[in-house]
């Protein structure tokens, strides 16, 4: 039994989102012109399209957009991890999915912590994208072994965030004032600090080894890196970013245009080259720069099952293969038309996704259903209840990450020509090991969701039980 006095790990993760969002919007102004052109651009949505603000309002997601991001931070070591894995966990936060980024020469595994279940994705849907080095990738031993070295030494949490952390595993639960306390401890952890640890050579020996291993390494700690509201329009965020004085990255990244649209699309403005301080062996303190943090955006659309998600590997594959190189500025109008080319072999439209099994739904009873409960065949098929308009269904949406995109994020700000090649095989395990837990697969958590709607619908006409 949950002690009454403990405030909910949602309001907790609610809570901290904003603190994050208004940090970061001190440290990154240009992010907060970008929450601006998001919130204006849905504004305008929602008034010129009824069938989509309906949609999201049967849904509730309507209720979440405002307050709906993800950030994205990387660590340098398993009890790094580890700690972050208890952190979020005050907050309601698992670990969900297992991305490798290193087949797309970027030294890093990584998953994303979030709230699992539909009813608390609701009250808060924030997610933080979270990357571990993999330092056993770095070939040069004395580097290495310096990068090990200062990770060892460094401690990313403040005492009282440790705390409060082991209090709440110890109560099960934190109170208003321990919560209130625990939401500005943990964001410390996060906060960008000008001083590196480092002196300027051992810097660029990280940087020139791979720039994301200077970022993890030489700072005191996981710096958010960005925050990304969520659109109902990217191509309009992506045409208006110039006019703001925000310079987007190539090209969107995702699925094409669509008029349902599935997965992710995603874009971003460059990282900022930023003023920081090394601190030299005889002590004093030399000026430098580093670029790290940036901003994106983000468009959500239907969550795929595993069918739905290879034929979209399939098609995003064929249309970069037959583009042949890296998208580019240039020739980004003959890469929207090779994606919108092959693409044509994903249906788009709701009803076909969901018959051919391509997506998750949610299902919900209508009115004219619940007025109908006492008549109802109690052997009905989910078909021919939709068929009379007792139930209908919403997609789902998709609440994780692309790991091809989140590679071509990764590039975009690293400056695109460092494509390292690993040899190292994908390693979830080794992942799941340092994380001190598996990660949860993410379509099961997609089938629960919609197998919960089809039990509500059930429940709610009277049937015994009802299959999609
Ligand atoms: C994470 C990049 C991936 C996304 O939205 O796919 C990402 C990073 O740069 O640390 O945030
Ligand atoms: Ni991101």
């Amino acid at each position: 039994m949950i002690d009454q006095h403990f405030v909910s790990p949602n309001d907790i993760r609610a809570k901290f989102s904003l603190a994050m969002s208004a940090m970061y919007q001190q440290e990154v102004p240009l992010y907060g012109d970008l929450i601006e052109l998001v919130a204006e651009t849905n504004r305008e949505v929602l008034s010129k399209d009824s069938t989509l603000a309906h949609g999201l309002q049967i849904t509730g997601e309507i209720g979440r957009l405002s307050m709906e991001r993800h950030g994205a931070i990387r660590v340098g070591t398993a009890a790094e991890l580890q700690t972050l894995r208890r952190l979020f966990a005050v907050m309601g936060m698992s670990a969900v999915g297992y991305y490798d980024l290193t087949a797309a020469g970027v030294p890093v595994h990584s998953t994303a912590f979030r709230a699992v279940h539909e009813a608390d994705l609701q009250v808060s849907p924030f997610r933080i994208f979270t990357s571990l080095l993999r330092l056993e990738l770095i070939e040069n031993v004395a580097l290495r072994e310096l990068a090990q070295r200062l990770l060892d030494r460094r401690c990313i949490f403040t005492e009282r965030a440790l705390e409060l952390i082991a209090l709440h595993e110890i109560q099960g639960g934190l109170d208003a004032e321990q919560a209130q306390e625990f939401v500005a401890q943990a964001l410390e952890t996060f906060r960008w600090h000008r001083l590196a640890t480092v002196s300027a050579s051992e810097y660029q020996q990280l940087h020139n080894q791979h720039r994301l291993i200077a970022d993890i390494v030489a700072f005191k700690g996981p710096h958010i890196n960005h925050l990304t509201p969520r659109t109902l329009d990217i191509d309009r965020v992506q045409a208006a970013m110039p006019e703001r004085g925000i310079p987007p990255k190539a090209v969107i990244e995702g699925p094409p245009t669509r008029h349902c649209p599935i997965l992710l699309r995603q874009t971003s403005f460059k990282a900022l080259e930023e003023q920081v301080l090394f601190i030299e062996p005889d002590g004093h303190q030399v000026m430098g720069h580093h670029t790290a943090r940036f901003g994106e955006i983000e468009q959500r659309g239907v969550a795929l099952t595993a069918k739905g998600r290879a034929l979209y590997d399939r098609l995003l594959q064929a249309a970069q293969d037959a583009l042949q190189v890296p998208a580019t500025e240039d020739n980004a109008p003959r890469y929207y038309q090779l994606l919108a080319e092959h693409f044509q072999a994903f249906p788009d439209d709701y009803d076909a996704l969901r018959v051919q099994q391509l997506a998750w739904f949610r299902y919900f009873p209508t009115e004219c259903g619940l007025a109908a409960k006492d008549t109802v065949e109690q052997n009905s098929t989910l078909e021919q209840l939709i068929a009379l308009d007792y139930i209908r269904f919403q997609p789902l949406v998709y609440e994780d990450f692309l790991p091809v995109s989140a590679a071509g994020i990764f590039q975009s700000n690293l400056g695109g020509s460092s494509h390292a090649q690993y040899a190292a095989s994908s390693s979830r395990t080794a992942f799941e090991q340092a994380l001190g837990a598996g990660v949860i697969d993410e379509l099961a958590l997609y089938q629960q969701t919609q197998q919960r709607s089809l039990q509500a619908c059930a429940q709610a006409l009277g049937l015994h039980t009802l299959e999609a």
